[in-house]
């Protein structure tokens, strides 16, 4: 200890801090790092809980049935790519991957008036 003067430590220390500080990547980094995101929609009698969402390409949103008294489905009544869920009443989960950039308008085929929500795939 008395080889090294008391600042010099002091700045070691500072020094190590400092460099800790700088190896934790900023938010953006993390952001762009992070794997795709999964949203959640609930599916209820008769309605979704979100009427839009946004997500990046290649996030997934699952669609989870609220314990439905009646039957039903998602589908894509226009955007860049069409599909399809089963129709279930119940529980049930449907996690669809968003791959295609692009605006999908969704609905349930059984109640296409009350039931839709739109995805935005940026
Ligand atoms: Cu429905």
């Amino acid at each position: 200890m008395k080889l090294i003067p008391k600042n010099a430590l002091l700045s070691l220390v500072v020094l190590a801090a400092a460099m800790l500080i700088a190896a934790v990547p900023s938010a953006a980094d993390d952001k762009r790092a992070t794997a795709a995101a999964t949203k959640g929609v609930t599916v209820g009698d008769n309605y979704f809980s979100r009427r839009s969402t946004s997500i990046r390409r290649n996030d997934r949103i699952r669609f989870k049935w609220d314990r439905t008294r009646k039957r039903h489905n998602v589908a894509v009544r226009s955007g860049p790519i069409k599909f399809k869920s089963r129709t279930k009443r119940g529980t049930y989960t449907y996690t669809k991957k968003f791959s295609r950039k692009g605006t999908y308008r969704l609905y349930c085929t059984i109640h296409p008036s009350s039931m839709k929500t739109t995805v935005r795939v940026r």
